[in-house]
């Protein structure tokens, strides 16, 4: 097993960049652009946070792409073209009255973290500025959860490798086999297994006796969040042991593998793999924390 060189950084606090402007508000986003599968439009305000610079004033561009709005949730439409919320927040619907699940109900966050809203009811990402408001590719106004399987192999030589895949989205970038919470999962830990099932073929309710648990819970620093849209998500590990039976472990060639992934690896965990920068939004940090959960 590879151990990290120094602690893991929170993956809950991603690192602040340097404020050079003058700003009451610094941003703590470091993960701008590349990472979704429409085109964000350009933004000063973001290209400036990129930096580490706080504007002001401080003018966001209004973005919410043509995808979300057409499947925005209106009484009536199938389930699956209405996964997106109204633009209008006060239409968000009750679930109860209307029948309308929505994932996490208005107002409520994976990790019980409070947010504020503006003066029209838009949710305020608690982790600062974006230089986009609206909600960009994300469905859901406030947080959209999302659910995390990593799942290590010990190898014969005693080192450690992790299933991740390359998304074949704008960042093409490894990231864990992981995706958004789909209303109907009965629980988050549900949605992971389903999720990895999709994008890799490894089923883990036949490796339930490999779970560590959960690894960790909130605010995912991804290159999709605006000023009123973000993503959370829910992290749970496995270890399995060098001489797991190859059955267990069968996972997609490139001829079976599905849209989403370019592909798909036993990834060695190497000091390289644990910096920043080289997984997927907040993906490195979420490791980190898991390789010390193994170490503990
Ligand atoms: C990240 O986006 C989460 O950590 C999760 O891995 C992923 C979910 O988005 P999709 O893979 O469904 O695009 O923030």
């Amino acid at each position: 097993m590879v151990l990290p060189r120094k602690l893991p950084q929170s993956p809950s606090s991603p690192s602040a960049p340097t404020s050079q402007m003058m700003s009451s508000k610094t941003s703590s986003h470091t993960n701008y652009g590349m990472g979704s599968r429409v085109p964000y439009p350009l933004s000063a305000a973001r290209d400036a946070l990129k930096a580490g610079l706080v504007p002001e004033p401080y003018r966001p561009v209004s973005f919410t792409a043509p995808v979300v709005l057409a499947n925005a949730w209106a009484m009536g439409k199938p389930p699956a073209q209405s996964w997106a919320d109204p633009e209008d927040p006060n239409e968000i619907p009750d679930q109860i009255t209307s029948g309308r699940k929505r994932v996490m109900p208005y107002g409520n966050s994976l990790t019980n973290c409070p947010f504020e809203r503006d003066s029209s009811n838009l949710p305020i990402n608690p982790m600062g500025k974006t230089g986009i408001t609206g909600r960009g590719e994300l469905g859901l106004w406030g947080p959209n959860p999302a659910a995390d399987p990593i799942i290590f192999r010990s190898n014969k030589d005693k080192t450690l490798s992790v299933l991740l895949v390359q998304r074949a989205d704008g960042s093409k970038q490894w990231a864990f086999p992981g995706g958004m919470v789909d209303p109907t999962d009965s629980t988050i830990s549900a949605t992971a297994a389903r999720e990895c099932r999709e994008e890799t073929g490894l089923t883990l309710e036949n490796l339930a006796k490999y779970s560590l648990g959960e690894i960790y819970r909130g605010y995912v620093d991804d290159a999709r969040n605006t000023d009123n849209a973000w993503m959370e998500t829910n992290a749970f590990a496995w270890l399995l042991p060098f001489d797991v039976p190859s059955n267990k472990i069968k996972i997609f060639d490139a001829s079976t593998q599905s849209d989403e992934t370019l592909s798909i690896m036993w990834v060695p965990v190497t000091d390289d793999l644990l910096q920043d920068g080289k997984l997927f939004a907040s993906h490195g940090a979420i490791l980190r924390a898991a390789i010390q959960k193994l170490s503990g």
